[in-house]
């Protein structure tokens, strides 16, 4: 019943690995030969590997004396040493190559040998120009299928935005609750601990009667094809480009599978050990007492609260299961209050109509205030980005000015005009000290010279943190999700630069951003840093990004005084300094 850290599919997929790594190397059939086989007395195996004692391995047809030593080293470490040295000598995109369907190691060697194909898009390429077909064994069948194949492997290497993951699983698990077949269904994984992007879906759900609950998920209109199904599970590629992976278990262990599947795996392990040396076995069916090294009787299953109970400790929230510190945390009762929605009370970046944001100054306050806040900072771009349409000086201070007129006629809400001003390529601002003066908050942000050196570039932050004009930094990696990597910067000697000069830093709630990351974030406030969460909302439609921006401040174990959102207008102007 005990469920092994190491599955027998995670053991056979290394060792069928480490034969197609020796085959496109050109390495001795024979070897190549030998993981295949083993591989294939592995799969048919009923038994857990785990449980299997070396001579009992040793005695199946194909596993010899190094072929055991390799599966119990996968068992204590996870991995492979071998398998890492030769995959370091294959390049990556031939590697990726086998993740395409109808793609073996052999087609692989193939393509790389005659026509030099090392990546995926060399591989489209080819195929779009009609040279696979000629080569030995293909054919414009198989040109066309692997055409196909390739585009499915990139839309699945993508890792998608957790703002459009949870949109996605909302609307499934609404259908399933709707439906009748499930009692419950949650979406686990990462898209639970709020990670910035999500690999795929987890959805877990109870039921009276699984094949029912298996059969209606299958059959869902997102669904484009089913990947596989069984009893108890399912998994599918939906057509929104992302893999979904469907549970059923009983109403009792619910709490168990929660925790299973919501991970990390990492937590998993810690959780898991812990287990260990209380004398008991923890897997998702439940929390068990250890009778002769078997799980016996159950301690606890219903509950996430009732399991992290009987190991000893607080439940901990979804968005600290990192293993980065939570269960010393939790055992000790030290875990953080982490901040929520309810306690934020504005947001600090945004843009209007005036450069390229959608909606007017005040459109922009009536929807700051629809979502329950009590001030807004508004925003705009600066005047040297011309590509957003930055505001000239003249602009600026009319705009000001409108701001304060809405304020004079206001009740019980207010702007503050703030502006996002480029940090220019030498650190100098985009505004003259007086105009910087003028603006409410001064929330600075490198937008152009992203390929100066690190150094360069830390000293060109730093000196817009030690301006005295400047409250907030935004944009501190200057990434875009799954298009732009960040820019080189020693984010160590800035965070304590903005904790010596007391200027704040931002987690930015757009989607493709998500700057600065948890981690970052969370030293930032060992630091003694201001972190402000904002939006960086370009319409009206867009306030609801501080859910994200939530996300990573949760993540990083920030709580309600770490933030400078949670502050009263009035505490604002005193921040301020007005
Ligand atoms: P993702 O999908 O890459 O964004 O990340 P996750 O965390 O959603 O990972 P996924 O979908 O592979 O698995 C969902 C959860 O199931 C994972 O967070 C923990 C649990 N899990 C999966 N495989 C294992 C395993 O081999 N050992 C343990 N302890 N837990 C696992
Ligand atoms: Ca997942
Ligand atoms: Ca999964």
């Amino acid at each position: 019943m005990s469920k092994p850290e190491t599955t027998n599919a995670e053991i056979i997929r290394l060792l069928s690995l480490m034969g197609h790594f020796l085959e496109i190397k050109g390495e001795n059939p024979f070897r190549v030969r030998a993981y295949e086989r083993a591989a294939q007395t592995l799969s048919g195996l009923t038994r857990n590997l785990s449980e299997m004692a070396p001579e009992e391995l040793g005695n199946l047809p194909g596993i010899g004396p190094g072929m055991t030593a390799h599966i119990q080293e996968i068992l204590s470490h996870g991995n492979l040493k071998d398998l890492e040295t030769i995959k370091k000598q294959i390049p990556e995109g031939i590697i990726k190559l086998l993740d395409i369907q109808g793609m073996g190691p052999k087609r692989a060697k193939l393509l790389w040998q005659t026509l030099k194909i090392d990546s995926i898009e060399a591989l489209k390429k080819a195929a779009v120009e009609g040279k696979l077909r000629d080569l030995p064994g293909f054919g414009e069948k198989l040109e066309q299928s692997i055409l196909k194949g390739a585009d499915f492997a990139q839309a699945a290497a993508k890792r998608m935005l957790i703002w459009d993951a949870r949109t996605i699983a909302a609307d499934i698990v609404q259908r399933l609750k709707k439906s009748g077949v499930v009692v419950e269904a949650v979406a686990a994984g990462s898209l639970r601990r709020g990670k910035e992007t999500v690999g795929d879906l987890d959805i877990l759900t109870t039921a009276r009667n699984g094949s029912k609950a298996i059969e209606f998920f299958t059959k869902l209109e997102q669904v484009e094809r089913v990947l596989g199904a069984g009893e108890t599970k399912a998994t599918v590629w939906l057509k929104n480009q992302i893999q979904c992976d469907f549970r059923v278990v009983a109403p009792d262990s619910f709490g168990a599978a929660l925790l299973y599947f919501t991970g990390s795996k990492e937590h998993n392990v810690v959780l898991r050990e812990q287990a260990l040396k209380l004398g008991m076995t923890i897997n998702e069916y439940g929390i068990f007492k250890l009778t002769k090294g078997k799980a016996g009787r159950k301690v606890a299953s219903k509950t996430e609260e009732e399991i992290y109970k009987a190991l000893g400790m607080k439940w901990i929230p979804p968005e600290l299961r990192e293993n980065r510190g939570e269960i010393q945390a939790a055992r000790s009762n030290k875990l953080p209050k982490l901040i929520e929605l309810q306690d934020i009370r504005g947001d600090f970046h945004n843009h209007t109509k005036l450069t390229d944001g959608a909606n007017a100054l005040e459109e922009m306050a009536e929807a700051a205030r629809a979502m329950g806040w009590e001030w807004v900072f508004v925003g705009d771009h600066s005047q040297s980005l011309k590509v957003a349409n930055g505001l000239s000086p003249a602009d600026l201070h009319r705009t000001i000015k409108e701001a304060q007129e809405f304020n004079a006629k206001s009740k019980g809400f207010r702007i503050f005009r703030s502006m996002e001003v480029d940090i220019l390529k030498d650190g100098r601002m985009d505004y003259t000290d007086e105009d910087l003066g003028a603006i409410g908050a001064v929330i600075a942000a490198v937008h152009t010279h992203f390929k100066i050196s690190g150094d360069e570039m830390t000293k060109r932050v730093i000196r817009a943190i030690e301006n005295s004009h400047v409250d907030i930094i935004a944009h501190l990696s200057g990434r875009l999700l799954n298009r732009r990597e960040p820019y080189e910067i020693n984010v160590e000697e800035v965070l304590g630069a903005a904790a010596k000069n007391q200027t704040a830093l931002e987690l930015n709630g757009q989607p493709e951003r998500q700057d600065i990351f948890d981690t970052q974030a969370k030293r930032a406030k060992e630091l003694g840093v201001p972190l402000v969460l904002t939006t960086d909302a370009h319409s009206v439609h867009q306030f609801g990004y501080i859910q994200i921006a939530l996300n990573i401040a949760r993540r990083a174990w920030l709580e309600k005084q770490d933030l400078l959102n949670t502050m009263s207008a009035k505490e604002i102007c005193e921040w301020l300094g007005n």
